[in-house]
């Protein structure tokens, strides 16, 4: 059998009942398969591949919280430091009662790569908790966010593990969770990034997935004879990644007609207005039913549906696994030109697969969405010569970044033999530097 097949079994066998995490090692394999084939004996005999998918380390943790009535409750609390060859482990905190150990370690595994294609010098970690802030006071998200954060400290440096944000942990928790970590160790450091501007924070680093997200998406479409101006745009989610890619495009001459959230989605064929949107998740932390009853030309429909809609640009920008196989026929058979993911693995392999056969563009998400990690990065130079840049010079840097990290998946592709594939060239080129750092640095 071939070494990446083995491996693929081997990852299913030792890490049962956790298909989000195979689904994301099944992927990059596949795309590593002409690269691990040509050599080999050598990976295998270094068992680079088994290291790969092996977490260096995994911390798993209880996190007991009071809420406003007395009542105690108990999460649980993951930090996955998956590969540090190139960099600290770098990588968000997701909290949502979805959250379990197979989940982060997908996108831990996702981001390895990720933080390579950035070209910045950072590692692949992730984290969360099962916690739901939905709903919850200010109150209770600060007294969750302190009790996670009193444990989560003593595996977490400035040059040892960086978290970030990622769905359900947005500025309001970073700041919490800075304030336990700044009281705990007595050391103000950057430990955190999504910080607020106030303490340590970067400029455009809350634009920067979404905004990033749309830098690339320009560039595919300039690099294959058409132009984002014009185009009519479906997105999905309204979350922070969400808001900021329809803000881009809507800046860059497009017309996007759609957002969603996990109860329903807008239809506003006269193109989302971004101000309500924002005062509505931002501000009120409301339902999009909010969005549609300030808003006349909005339709608002229950359940999931933004990809029936017509487009030329297609953005899932929510969660995995939100476009189906179904989906990419519908999209498909709209006419889309482009899918890319601002989310992390929101396309299924099969769907991934029906849009690529179907000569749709594709970028899958650890190219596409890089420009928030990149931008942590960013926060992260900054802290440690203590500046802090202008808006303008960190979007300049974000655009060059999300046009450097287009052209190196092109690359990577064409010279692979596999043009126009970018999951694969994604794969490929983020894989490379990963593999080179972690062969010069031994077996550790
Ligand atoms: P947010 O929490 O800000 O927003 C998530 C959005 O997706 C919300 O509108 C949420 O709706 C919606 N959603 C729909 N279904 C689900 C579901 N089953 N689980 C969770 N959310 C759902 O998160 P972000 O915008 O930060 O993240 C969105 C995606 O982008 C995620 O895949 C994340 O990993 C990825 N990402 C985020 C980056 C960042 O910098 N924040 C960087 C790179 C990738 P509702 O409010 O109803 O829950
Ligand atoms: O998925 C991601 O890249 C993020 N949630 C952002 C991570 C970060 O460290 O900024």
């Amino acid at each position: 059998m071939s070494y990446v097949d083995e491996i693929y079994n081997y990852v299913v066998e030792k890490n049962p009942a956790q298909p989000e995490f195979h689904q994301a090692v099944k992927e990059v394999l596949e795309s590593l398969r002409v690269v691990i084939e040509a050599n080999e004996e050598e990976y295998r005999k270094d068992a680079l591949l088994e290291r790969l998918v092996t977490p260096e380390r995994q911390i798993l943790f209880r996190v007991p919280w009071v809420d406003d009535k007395g009542q105690v409750h108990v999460n649980n609390g993951f930090r996955i430091q998956f590969n540090s060859a190139i960099g600290p482990y770098k990588g968000g905190l997701r909290f949502h009662p979805s959250v379990n150990l197979g989940i982060i370690k997908f996108l831990g595994f996702e981001q390895i790569f990720k933080n390579s294609l950035t070209s910045l010098p950072i590692g692949g970690g992730k984290g969360g908790s099962d916690f739901d802030p939905k709903g919850k006071s200010d109150r209770e998200v600060m007294a969750f966010c302190q009790s996670f954060m009193t444990e989560l400290y003593r595996h977490i440096g400035a040059d040892t593990d960086v978290p970030a944000g990622d769905i359900g942990v947005g500025g309001r928790e970073i700041g919490y969770m800075y304030g336990q970590y700044k009281r705990i160790r007595d050391t103000y450091e950057g430990v955190l990034t999504g910080k607020g501007l106030t303490y340590g924070g970067s400029l455009a680093r809350t634009q920067a997935t979404g905004y990033g997200l749309l830098y690339l998406t320009e560039e595919l479409l300039k690099c294959n004879g058409s132009d984002i101006k014009g185009k009519t745009v479906v997105v999905s989610g309204a979350g922070n990644v969400a808001i900021y890619a329809i803000e881009k495009a809507q800046q860059l001459g497009a017309k996007v007609v759609t957002c969603s959230d996990s109860t329903g989605w807008i239809y506003d064929p006269e193109g989302i207005d971004v101000a309500l949107l924002k005062e509505v998740k931002e501000v009120k932390r409301a339902r999009l039913t909010e969005y549609a009853s300030a808003r006349p030309s909005a339709e608002y429909h229950e359940g999931k549906g933004v990809w029936s809609v017509k487009c030329d640009v297609a953005l899932p920008c929510a969660t995995q696994n939100e476009l189906l196989l179904d989906d990419a026929k519908q999209l498909v058979a709209n006419g889309v030109q482009a899918v890319c993911e601002g989310a992390n693995m929101p396309t299924s392999i099969e769907a991934t697969q029906y849009l690529q056969d179907n000569k749709v563009l594709f970028v899958c998400g650890k190219a596409s969405n890089a420009g928030g990690v990149a931008t942590s990065a960013l926060e992260m130079s900054q802290n440690s010569e203590r500046l802090s840049w202008t808006f303008e010079e960190v979007d300049a840097k974000l655009k060059q970044i999300m046009v450097n990290i287009y052209h190196n998946i092109d690359d990577a592709a064409r010279k692979y033999g596999m043009e126009g594939n970018y999951v694969a060239g994604a794969n490929i080129a983020g894989f490379l530097k990963v593999a080179e750092a972690m062969k010069a640095q031994g077996i550790v």
